[in-house]
């Protein structure tokens, strides 16, 4: 299809909507990478990355932020690919390699960036229907995505300056073709504006941004009709796995059961009734799942640190949490020096005034400040520090 053609049915396919939305569209998948990457970091983290226990609303920050950019980016993208969608098929189709160069890169930039919204948007949903190991996949396809982007920009900076100098509304140089030099001065004349099309862009985000924002800001739950959880669940907090799915509740509900707390090369077991003997710590702390909701709670319990000191000398190294979980991605997790000593840092008993709920974790579970929910371990059955 030519593309003067294109540019006759709607006027508001054109460069000028390109570069405005895509201005818009890039920052958001900015932002979404470098949330992204920061989330990564704090569950994977490599040699000197360092991640504070405060302030403890961070990563609830962070983690929102990821997911809402995210769903931004899934409402501009389809205004920004319909704005320039004829273009992708102008022809020839094969030019000169620097012009196929190109082409190659804009198919890799759509076929990454399109894997990682619609990756991410069922990660949030809870729904696999893949076959790869959603986190690598995910992680890795990130950096696909964000290198196209930087190429994109790059290669095509003198076009989105020029276009974004121009007023919204003038003619391009494209449209300036045999066919379209008949056509009325004013590029509103046929089909949608371009002032319209950009309103609708906007509108898309906002609306989308809206529709998720509410599991991470409770006064925007109301309109959140896309949160994946809001505040239902068990003592009012959702549940990332409950008891009966981890295979934990036997176990969890045994009068015999102990917790084995090994630190400075000693160890010793405490029951339930000893852990709720010994002096009793609140914080406020949120959860903050990776899949982008979150909840304000009120723990308490036995702070990690006053619990280690019973044990042993706790020389300043990570500690591991093992729940009685079996098998499961998450029965496991390992805490950095910052958080096991924050005075926030508990081993929780209690949930907004009441003992755990089973899928909350009882008999306890670790909770932890400035941290991703996935390694908020629950149903604890041992702590030990790492050499
Ligand atoms: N043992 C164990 N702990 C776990 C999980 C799990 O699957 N197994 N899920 C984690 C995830 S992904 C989240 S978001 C939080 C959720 O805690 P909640 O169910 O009490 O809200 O628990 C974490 N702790
Ligand atoms: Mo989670």
């Amino acid at each position: 299809m030519p593309k003067s053609i294109a540019a006759q049915i709607s006027p508001a396919r054109s460069r000028a909507v390109a570069a405005r939305v895509g201005l818009v569209l890039g920052l958001a998948i900015a932002v979404c990478f470098l949330t992204g990457l920061i989330s990564h970091w704090i569950q994977h983290p490599p040699a000197g990355f360092y991640w504070p226990a405060r302030p403890v609303w961070l990563y609830r920050f962070t983690q929102g932020t990821h997911v809402i950019s995210g769903v931004i980016a899934i409402a501009l993208l389809p205004v920004k690919l319909w704005s320039v969608f004829p273009r992708l098929f102008a022809r020839p189709l094969l030019g000169n390699p620097l012009h196929m160069l190109e082409r190659g890169s804009i198919a890799i930039l759509m076929g990454a960036i399109i894997f990682e919204l619609a990756t991410g948007l069922l990660n949030t949903a809870q729904w696999y229907p893949w076959r790869f190991f959603f986190t690598t996949t995910h992680y890795a396809m990130a950096y696909v995505a964000i290198g196209a982007v930087a190429v994109h920009l790059a290669v095509k900076l003198p076009v989105i300056r020029a276009a974004l100098s121009r007023p919204l509304s003038e003619r391009e140089p494209e449209q300036d073709g045999s066919r379209s030099r008949k056509e009325p001065k004013s590029p509103a004349a046929r089909g949608i504006s371009r002032r319209n099309l950009l309103g609708i862009a906007g509108g898309g985000a906002v609306v989308g941004g809206l529709a998720v924002a509410g599991q991470a800001v409770p006064f925007l739950r109301w309109v959140s009709v896309l949160a994946a959880r809001t505040g239902d669940g068990p003592q009012g907090v959702p549940v990332n796995r409950a008891a009966v799915e981890a295979g934990v509740e036997r176990a969890a509900k045994d009068p015999g059961y102990r917790l084995r707390v090994t630190v400075g090369g000693k160890a010793r077991e405490f029951g339930i009734e000893e852990l709720r003997r010994m002096t009793q710590t609140g914080a406020d702390l949120p959860i903050a799942c990776v899949e982008g909701w979150s909840a304000g709670v009120h723990w308490s319990g036995v702070r990690l640190r006053d619990l280690l000191g019973a044990v042993g000398e706790y020389r300043g190294g990570s500690v591991r949490f093992g729940s009685l979980e079996q098998g499961g991605l998450y029965r496991e997790s390992v805490l950095p020096h910052p958080h096991v000593v924050d005075d926030a840092t508990l081993v929780a008993l209690r949930l907004n005034g009441e003992e755990l709920s089973l899928d909350h974790g009882y008999p306890c579970r670790l909770i932890a400040p400035n941290r991703p929910g996935v390694l908020q371990t629950k149903w604890l059955s041992r702590i030990e520090e790492l050499a």
